[in-house]
């Protein structure tokens, strides 16, 4: 059992990552007293996203009012929605930098509601699921005016319950100053919801479990007379711009996680049209939970050509090439998170050369590039140092057939040396390369040729958990993946994986 991760955001650029935040939709904007804004700018202004964190600001003049002074101007920022499965985590280091007001909330939350009686919209008896940490400026007024007295975060959980309802609230003590970072976290598991602040448990709770996907928020808002432990009458709205006063807290991080994740068989994706990139996490044939990836590429001209773990963290990392350019670069990844992205030290403007595959093929413990060349039948080998080449090798057997393709790596005959599978898109037969670091030992037909080439091998991995490496393959018409299920060179048994993806802009990259 370990974790995944699924999303994170450290803030580091110097605008909102808009294709991991969402902000309000119109309809959903207005909350308590306070409009939300709808525009990126104004919620994390142009110096708002610096220095590796975000800031979310509260305004008192709204200049949006139909009725000029009747509201505030807040900001919420949402991710894409997560389901429960296996256990959800999410988790943000939070720091109310602003001046302390009563009346504001800033909160850390997990959010959905659903037409519930289907009259086509929303509205305040329609039920929702929703986990929350409130940071209340009230909260904090009262512990600075008792120094006797913790500060306290409100926390609350509905599921199912109508949005007019109070949930089920419980102010929790902090052992800390909510001026300064604190991290909360919260862990929605099937049976309960956990909260954490600075790693310890503030609140269980085993009687209201959210099972809806949700979003994870942020927002900062000021609270109506309905929200009493919020709510503060002196703090008003003005219609005066020139009397604005802006109120704010800071996000250092905000991070998702998969818990109780039980594989790590993976197979990676890319859609060569939108950009995206997505990751299966699978169990044999079947598809556990498909994850985009937290970042994605638009320009098509970057293609990911093989996948491998190439700074030793045991996490598979993602191969790119740019035929146009013949640049070349690694994306270090933590799950579906992108940590870093880096070029390789040396471009290959040759574009007849493609990167095939990866593996250790002379055993130092680093991840190496397979080539081959499309125009001249050469293959090659990048003897690599992470991102950084150290030394680029002919393997002694060209293959001047063009037809054939170099589609995976793996130790098939467990000699503790890596091999390579080869794939004739004119005849459907396949083959593997016994190899000894470059040098090939023994060239041998895979038992079972498969004749219809829309049929492509596209990765590698032991999907069964029994010491052998198996093929996983992917129609290019018909949207249909599957896995062969290996021993050496021989078919043992071939099973379709449970999950067809018809749109074949999808491809599967390792
Ligand atoms: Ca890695
Ligand atoms: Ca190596
Ligand atoms: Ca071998
Ligand atoms: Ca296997």
């Amino acid at each position: 059992m370990s974790l995944f991760t699924l999303f994170r955001d450290d803030f580091e650029g110097n605008s909102l990552d808009t294709y991991k935040w969402k902000l309000p939709e119109p309809e959903g904007s207005f909350l308590g007293r306070t409009q939300l804004r709808l525009d990126e700018q104004p919620t994390v202004s142009n110096d708002s996203v610096s220095n590796g964190s975000v800031i979310l600001r509260l305004d008192t003049h709204n200049p949006s009012a139909s009725t000029p002074g009747d509201s505030f101007f807040g900001s919420e920022i949402r991710t894409a929605k997560f389901g429960q499965s296996s256990g959800l985590a999410f988790e943000a280091r939070i720091a109310w930098t602003g001046p302390i007001q009563r009346g504001i909330v800033a909160g850390f939350f997990s959010y959905t509601i659903r037409d519930g009686n289907g009259d086509g919209r929303i509205n305040k008896t329609d039920p929702h699921d929703e986990i929350t940490f409130e940071l209340l400026g009230n909260e904090i007024d009262n512990a600075l005016q008792n120094p006797n007295q913790k500060q306290q975060v409100l926390t609350n959980v509905y599921n199912d319950d109508p949005l007019e309802e109070p949930g089920d609230k419980e102010l929790v003590p902090i052992d800390g100053d909510l001026r300064n970072f604190n991290t909360f976290r919260v862990e929605w598991l099937s049976d309960r919801v956990r909260w954490l602040i600075n790693g310890v448990e503030v609140r269980t709770e085993f009687d209201t479990v959210p099972d809806e996907d949700m979003d994870i928020r942020l927002n900062i808002w000021a609270a109506a007379d309905n929200f009493p432990h919020a709510f503060d009458a002196s703090f008003k709205p003005t219609s005066n711009p020139a009397e604005n006063q802006t109120f704010s807290y800071e996000v250092d991080y905000v991070k998702i996680e998969r818990l109780n994740v039980n594989t790590d068989d993976f197979i990676f994706w890319r859609n060569q049209q939108t950009g995206e990139n997505a990751v299966w996490l699978m169990n044999g044939s079947n598809l556990l939970e498909g994850v985009g990836i937290d970042t994605h590429l638009p320009d098509s001209n970057w293609k990911i050509e093989a996948t491998g773990d190439f700074n030793n963290d045991d996490k598979t990392d993602l191969v790119w090439r740019d035929e146009t350019t013949g640049e070349n670069a690694i994306w270090y990844m933590d799950g579906a998170h992108l940590q870093q992205g880096v070029l390789i030290n040396t471009s290959l403007p040759d574009s007849n050369w493609d990167i095939e595959a990866t593996g250790d093929f002379n055993n130092d413990g680093k991840t190496d590039l397979v080539w081959r060349n499309y125009a001249t039948g050469q293959n090659a080998i990048w003897y690599m140092d992470g991102a950084n080449l150290q030394q680029g090798v002919f393997i002694d057997a060209p293959l001047s057939d063009i037809d054939w393709k170099i589609e995976g790596t793996e130790d098939f005959n467990n000699d503790g040396k890596t091999d390579l599978v080869w794939r004739d898109y004119a005849t459907g037969q396949n083959a593997i390369w016994y190899m000894d670091g470059a040098n090939l030992q023994q060239g041998v037909f895979i038992d079972t040729p498969l004749s219809d080439v829309n049929w492509r091998i596209e990765g590698t991995g032991d999907f069964n958990n029994n010491g052998q490496f198996d093929l996983v393959w992917r129609n290019y018409i018909t949207g249909q993946n599957a896995i062969w299920y290996m021993n050496g060179a021989n078919l043992e048994q071939g099973v379709f994986i449970d999950t067809t993806v018809s749109d074949t802009n999808w491809q599967i990259v390792g």
